[in-house]
């Protein structure tokens, strides 16, 4: 009996199907052309104080038709808290978090219902499921993120209760790069671009972009200051393996990096290592994780996002009948999703995070202090990228 018991035990996975995270559990529900899109964030410990106006800052960040270089969608993007607080204070029980979709606009879509846009998730939905809705891009779509920056504004707050912060910007869009680094530039733009100076530069090749009916990819980089060393497991749950998966799971990322990523291919042992002094690291291109678990530096996480598919430009395809056509998108898309990207970074770093602090304080909670502690170099400059 006892063998049969356990023969048919599995331990919760850290993600399947929706839901993602081990102590802290997020679940994502809802379409992009559904009445409302939702979350559940289930291991929330209790005593965090929130309210629905403490959504509205990072989901503004995030929504369309704030510029005209992002969709024209108008969204009210209001949080409804349907469980898990109460007079204001998280109790422990599982919060949802609820937002109805306003402006949805479906018929946009009639043309394509029975075609697959190239680049999108049209065609592998209808292999998997036989069955896909194509109001949108359904779950594809980058509505869903909308629920995963809700549900970590609450991690943030956690976290930075802690002294652990996390912020981020746009590192590159097309072929352009910053040339300079201004953290305050980073929220002044509609790009989350760090350097001023640039942005007339954005603003002119976006129109461009956006007149042409073309789309162009972008970079995002995410960075955690305050985490102390510890944070993360080794082997199957490294920090940085599930920052890797978590940011792979925002629709539209095709890359990510952790600290100088790839370009650790080029480098030397001697340049790559970074020096241990009493003052602090000397460097940081391990990103703040070593052997998957925090260094107490700041963790350094990029992310590459694909050209938006769904661009009025015709292009050959197919039907799911098999026959060619002519596809051309209408609806009201995104030139560059990366634009909006930055805030949705950002909560999945914020969401990895919390769950690994509440995983180690359950495992090593009892550990203390250990010696000796570098100090976090506070001095470091910000990462280009
Ligand atoms: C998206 C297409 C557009 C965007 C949408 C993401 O919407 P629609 O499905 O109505 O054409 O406006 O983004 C949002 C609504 C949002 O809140 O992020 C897509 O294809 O990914």
């Amino acid at each position: 009996m006892l063998q049969c018991a356990i023969g048919r035990y599995r331990p919760p996975p850290d993600a399947s199907l929706n839901t993602f995270g081990q102590l802290l559990r997020v679940t994502t529900f809802g379409e992009s052309h559904g009445p409302a899109i939702g979350c559940v964030l289930d291991g929330c410990p209790p005593g965090i104080a929130i309210a629905p106006e403490d959504f509205v800052h990072d989901l503004a960040r995030r929504a369309t038709g704030k510029s005209r270089h992002t969709s024209a969608r108008h969204e009210a993007d209001a949080v409804e808290i349907l469980s898990g607080v109460y007079e204001g204070i998280t109790t422990g029980t599982p919060i949802a978090l609820l937002i109805r979709n306003t402006d949805a606009r479906s018929k946009d879509y009639a043309k394509i219902a029975a075609q697959f846009r190239p680049g999108h998730a049209d065609y592998t939905y209808w292999q998997k499921y036989g069955i896909r809705d194509p109001r949108g891009g359904g779950r594809s779509s980058a509505r869903e993120t909308t629920m995963r920056v809700a549900a970590a504004v609450i991690a943030k707050k956690w976290l930075a209760q802690r002294g652990v912060t996390v912020r981020g910007w746009m590192s590159q869009i097309g072929q352009i790069v910053p040339t300079g680094f201004d953290a305050n530039a980073i929220e002044s733009n509609p790009f989350f671009w760090p350097d001023s100076a640039q942005v007339p530069e954005l603003e002119t090749y976006m129109d461009a972009l956006r007149k042409s009916g073309d789309s162009v990819g972008a970079r995002v980089t995410v960075v955690a200051d305050g985490v102390p060393p510890g944070w993360g497991e080794p082997i199957y749950g490294k920090l940085d393996a599930e920052l890797a998966a978590a940011m792979m799971s925002i629709n539209a990322v095709k890359g990510v990096e952790i600290g100088d990523g790839f370009d650790a291919v080029a480098q030397t042992g001697s340049e790559h290592r970074d020096v241990m002094t009493t003052m602090g690291f000397l460097s940081n291109h391990a990103g703040g994780i070593l052997g998957g678990i925090s260094s107490g530096q700041q963790i350094v996480v990029s992310v590459a996002f694909k050209p938006t598919s769904s661009l009025r430009l015709p292009v050959a395809g197919l039907d799911v009948d098999g026959n060619d056509v002519e596809i051309v998108t209408t609806g009201r898309h995104d030139p560059c999703v990366g634009i909006r990207a930055t805030p949705i970074c950002e909560a999945m770093l914020a969401l990895v995070l919390m769950d690994q602090a509440l995983r180690h304080r359950a495992q090593c909670g009892d550990v203390g202090e250990i010696t000796p502690r570098i100090p976090a170099a506070s001095a470091m400059p910000d990462p280009k990228r």
